[in-house]
């Protein structure tokens, strides 16, 4: 006889422990009818111990995907692809397009000319740039010029448009999303701008010349919305600030001297349901293991080195991406003696605060490293 309905029994007080005989079988058949179920063949399963994530840690390597990438731009048309996007699919999250948990992530491509129309979405968004020169973008009327490791966000309910000058060469940068989020809380509306564009509204970067000043905030400034005003964090101020902090700080003995994105209103995480950082690991800094929830993409700024995740090693450089699902041990180390390695982190961490779920532990044996498997 086949196997009919799940029976996930544990032999430990407090659990669901009911052993199948042929009057329960033939009971749970009777509830199936009336779309019901006995808890207790169930209950194992959907309150687990502790996180059981399903994503994969994986490391998505720039040389693997670049010339991939760069491929969709004779493939198909930024006006016909909406957005012309190659996207990051965790091998445990099929079900859904996802890099890590709840979190899509993909490499967006732009030549010079080109634009990607206007359209808003109850999902945000951030992109980090990655590579090339003329990229822009605009949110709600503020354009935003792009460079190298700049970190843009375009918070949920923003008109936004991307576009790359004619005086620009080709772009590539990642988009990182709440999407799978969004859509398990069933909560995701979209809607295309009527004229597809938006008229530029005011001065170019207003934005980030307005919120972006260390230790100052604009006088009789108000801004009430749940996501950061600032909507551009540029990389230059971010690497100078990891030195500064460097300069005077050890660090944390599990992330080495990390600075957190934040909504200069309140000091909080650049928007309601993703925060972002930006570490550096100093030359030959190896980290301590830890782990934590919440979903984590990485992506390598700067340098090169390696991340081992729930013992599994992940060899990475510049411009690699990579996850550490809910849960997972992760301790990072920088390859190089001479240089800093620089990580951009995107997280739903926000969420996970907001809901009292965080929690976090250290890697207690072994001096705090994991051994390998
Ligand atoms: C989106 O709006 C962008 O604006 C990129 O660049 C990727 C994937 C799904 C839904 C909306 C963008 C997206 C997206």
């Amino acid at each position: 006889m086949t196997r009919k309905h799940e029976n996930h029994r544990e032999d430990v007080a407090g659990r669901a422990n009911v052993e199948d005989t042929p009057e329960l079988l033939a009971y749970y058949d009777e509830l199936d009818k009336f779309d019901a179920g006995a808890l207790w063949t169930v209950a194992n399963k959907i309150e687990p111990w502790e996180p059981a994530s399903t994503s994969k840690p994986v490391l998505w390597r720039f040389k693997d995907l670049r010339a991939h990438v760069l491929r969709s731009v004779d493939l198909v048309t930024p006006e016909k692809a909406g957005r012309r996007v190659i996207y990051l699919n965790n091998p445990g999250r099929t079900d859904v397009a996802a890099a890590v948990g709840w979190i899509y992530a993909g490499l967006q491509v732009m030549h010079p000319g080109e634009r990607a129309g206007a359209h808003r979405h109850s999902a945000s968004a951030i992109r980090f740039i990655m590579e090339g020169s003329g990229a822009y973008t605009v949110v709600d009327g503020h354009k935003m010029t792009l460079g190298h490791n700049d970190f843009v966000l375009t918070p949920n309910g923003t008109w936004h448009e991307h576009a790359v000058s004619e005086d620009g060469t080709p772009c590539i940068w990642q988009d990182g999303l709440d999407i799978p989020f969004v859509n398990a809380m069933e909560a995701n509306f979209y809607e295309v701008h009527p004229d597809h564009a938006q008229p530029v509204a005011y001065p170019v970067d207003d934005m980030t010349k307005t919120w972006g000043n260390p230790g100052l905030t604009p006088g009789g400034g108000t801004w009430t919305k749940g996501y950061s005003p600032m909507f551009k964090y540029e990389w230059a101020p971010t690497y100078e600030a990891l030195h500064k902090l460097a300069s005077c700080s050890d660090g944390s003995p599990f992330d080495g001297i990390l600075m957190e994105y934040v909504n200069p209103v309140t000091n909080g995480p650049v928007m309601r349901t993703m925060g972002a950082s930006m570490q550096m690991l100093r030359p030959g800094e190896k980290t301590r293991a830890h782990r934590h929830t919440g979903s984590f993409l990485y992506h390598v700024a700067k340098g090169s080195g390696a991340t081992i995740i729930n013992g599994q090693r992940f060899d990475w450089s510049e411009h690699d991406i990579f996850c550490v699902p809910s849960w997972a041990w992760h301790e990072h180390i920088n390859a190089s003696a001479s240089d800093d390695a620089c990580l951009f982190c995107l997280s739903d961490v926000p969420v996970m605060r907001a809901m009292g779920l965080y929690r976090e532990e250290a890697y207690g044996e072994n001096g705090g490293h994991q051994p390998l498997v």
